[in-house]
């Protein structure tokens, strides 16, 4: 079959060099092509360590992570990065310009190709604000760009990477509600056919997941849709009320 971007974690645990307790508990979990898994859970409940175990940034003492049935443990960081695209909890801008971050993840885009993926990242109307548009400089580390800017910048370059993979790493969180809306609603168009996963903190960003990943520490203590976990999980039910 072809690459299409299927992950699963099989009971994967994972805890940090001389640490006691795992960060990562028997996890397990399919994130399938075509749809959005969303993950939501407290701070250092462990969302970005389990993205994070995908790209291999760290590698389980327990279980497997495979993407297309493959172990990720047999693929190179390079061939990672060539399927799976992470827009990062913290997004780090290039010295450069706007065009070159955003072609960070593939040179050969079009000027076309960055517009569009600014409009559905919300990003379009700063950059064409900028007197020199995508030729824009960037300073190292971003600094010239506001936080918001930087993430919508950081979304868009997922997007024009065009991956199997994105990942989300509190992506949304910084947008006011209004625009993280818009962004949603024009995201299943951009990434359709991919395997989207989404760490978030508002339920309102993940209400229409196909499935939604509940993380207390280390844990994966529920699962299901949005009205599915309003009914059964505890949980779920305590983040919807705080
Ligand atoms: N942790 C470390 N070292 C690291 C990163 C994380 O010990 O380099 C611990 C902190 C926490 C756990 O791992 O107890 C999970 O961290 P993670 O960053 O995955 O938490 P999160 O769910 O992403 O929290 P937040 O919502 O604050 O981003
Ligand atoms: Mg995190």
């Amino acid at each position: 079959t072809p690459a299409a971007g299927r992950i699963e974690f099989d009971n994967v645990t994972f805890g940090f060099p001389g640490a006691e307790t795992p960060v990562i508990n028997s996890a397990s979990f399919v994130a399938e092509p075509g749809k959005t898994t969303a993950i939501i859970g407290s701070t250092g409940a462990g969302k970005t360590v389990l993205l994070n175990l995908m790209l291999r940034l760290y590698d389980p003492q327990q279980g497997s992570v495979t993407i297309d049935g493959a172990p990720v443990d047999k693929l190179t960081r390079a061939q990672l990065a060539e399927s799976i695209s992470l827009v990062p909890q913290r997004p780090y801008l290039f010295g450069g310009t706007i065009a070159t971050n955003l072609r960070f993840g593939r040179t050969d885009a079009s000027d076309d190709e960055l517009w569009e993926a600014l409009r559905v990242a919300q990003g379009e109307d700063f950059v064409r604000e900028k007197e020199l548009g995508l030729d824009e400089p960037v300073s190292q580390g971003g600094t010239n760009v506001s936080g918001g800017q930087r993430q919508r910048l950081s979304i868009a370059r997922a997007l024009v990477a065009k991956p199997l993979v994105y990942l989300f790493d509190d992506s949304f969180s910084a947008l006011d509600v209004a625009t993280d809306a818009r962004l949603r609603a024009a995201l299943p168009d951009a990434t359709e056919g991919a395997t989207t996963i989404i760490v978030a903190q508002r339920v309102s960003t993940i209400t229409e997941a196909d499935q939604i990943l509940v993380m207390e520490g280390g844990e994966i203590v529920g699962r299901g849709t949005h009205d599915e976990l309003l009914t059964d999980n505890e949980v779920y039910q305590e983040i919807v009320r705080s």
